[in-house]
């Protein structure tokens, strides 16, 4: 079988290394077939391949049954395809083939993407998160203290008119937040256009940087049928930052406007994730989906909370963690963002498993504050300074009394 090797020493300088969880009757064939659907074969032989094609085949070189399911047996399988394979700087390029017809293939019930391995040289080809950490740190002028930001989605997510999206932003700065981002589902809808918003938040945001004397950041989410324009919009009227529904507008449109080069921060949503990543034994996993965002060029993602309100255990959020900040050949990290259901009583828990380098939202856990969103805002920064104090959220709240309205009702 041409694209079954168990046991080939793979040089890992020149290929991408894929991992598959399947689910077929006969593990290594169709493991092959796999292999060479996913590059440059078929399901029958071809009176048009040429001698110098066969450089481009993948192929299995690790196979390791688990056990048997619904009539099937369940194998990981690692594939390796030649880095010759792939365009340059191209994440929907790679998507295609380690990520598509195969796992549709009726011979594979089911079969699920969990990890890639991607050599240097082709990681050099992408340009990766213009600011990551660091460069957002240092415009927010947080990189000495080294705290973890405070964000907020305005609430509702829809419905709301542009006057009052500024109000609420700029009451949630006033508060305490350093960060307002429009929901994933708001962009230029008939009751909130695009260009008004921007324009009138953008405003509540310069105000609350020279009332407060604190660096501030809005992300409009620019996701539609013309981002570039509505980034250049952004750009245009001040902004330093914009966000994307990645998956909802594809990692092609993510990467066109990373390379554009506006020089703004691009924030991550990934709405829509769980309709790829949710069923365990089919799809791709979240923390491949993080390690391509991060090679797209995002700049703050989010990456699940563990105790919020959306799905996603320990062991996962920190894999998506790990495939956005750890060393990739000297590309930036990506600023991790917990988000979802989240308030000020959840801090601590996050910080504990996050670190201090950590963007964490919270929607209603703000604006659903009993004292409203100034004070919703001041009760999770509160909770994010207790943290840095090292003095319990029920120990500070003593003091501080927009926090322990918030634990009143909370938790
Ligand atoms: C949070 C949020 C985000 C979720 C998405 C929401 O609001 O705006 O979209 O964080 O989940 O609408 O739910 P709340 P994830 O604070 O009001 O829950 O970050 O896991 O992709
Ligand atoms: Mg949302």
């Amino acid at each position: 079988m041409d694209f079954v090797k168990l046991g080939e020493d793979v040089d890992k300088d020149n290929y991408l290394i894929a991992d598959f969880y399947i689910e077929t009757d006969d593990i290594l064939k169709n493991a092959g077939e796999l292999a060479k659907e996913s590059s440059n074969g078929t399901w029958t032989p071809l009176k048009t391949a040429k001698g110098y094609t066969s450089n481009l085949s993948a192929f299995v070189f690790y196979a390791k049954e688990l056990y048997e399911i619904e009539g099937n047996k369940a194998a990981y399988i690692k594939v390796a395809y030649p880095i010759e394979l792939f365009e340059d700087n191209s994440v929907p390029q790679v998507l295609s083939d380690i990520a598509g017809n195969i796992l549709g293939m009726k011979i594979i019930p089911k079969a699920r993407l969990f990890d890639i391995e991607i050599p240097q040289r082709y990681i050099k080809t992408f340009k990766g998160p213009k600011f990551g950490i660091e460069g957002v740190r240092k415009y927010m002028r947080t990189d000495k203290t080294r705290r973890p930001h405070v964000g907020t989605i305005v609430k509702p997510k829809v419905g709301l008119n542009p006057e009052d999206t500024a109000t609420i932003s700029y009451e949630s700065w006033y508060g305490g937040c350093d960060f307002v981002k429009d929901d994933e589902n708001l962009t230029n809808q008939r009751f909130c256009p695009f260009e008004d918003r921007v324009i009138k938040v953008l405003d509540a945001l310069d105000r609350a940087e020279s009332e407060t004397g604190e660096k501030k950041l809005y992300a409009p989410n620019i996701t539609g049928v013309d981002m570039t324009e509505r980034a250049q919009f952004v750009k245009d009227h001040g902004g330093a930052c914009i966000m994307v529904d990645i998956l909802v507008a594809g990692f092609s449109k993510v990467q066109e406007i990373r390379d554009q080069g506006f020089d703004m921060i691009i924030h991550g949503h990934r709405a829509m994730h769980a309709a790829i990543t949710r069923y365990e034994r089919h799809g791709i996993s979240m923390p491949v989906l993080s390690l391509l965002s991060r090679l797209s060029g995002i700049d703050q993602m989010h990456i699940g909370t563990v105790v919020g309100k959306m799905e996603g255990e320990l062991t996962e959020v920190l894999k998506n963690k790990e495939k956005i900040v750890s060393d990739l050949f000297g590309m930036n990290p990506c600023f991790p963002v917990n988000s979802g259901g989240l308030h000020p009583g959840h801090i601590p828990e996050i910080v504990q498993f996050m670190g201090d380098d950590t963007i964490i939202q919270a929607g209603g856990g703000i604006h659903g504050h009993p004292d409203g969103t100034i004070k919703g805002a001041t009760a999770m920064r509160q909770a994010v300074d207790a943290v840095m104090e090292g003095v319990s959220l029920q120990e500070y709240a003593k003091t501080h009394k927009e926090l322990k309205k918030a634990l009143e009702k909370w938790q």
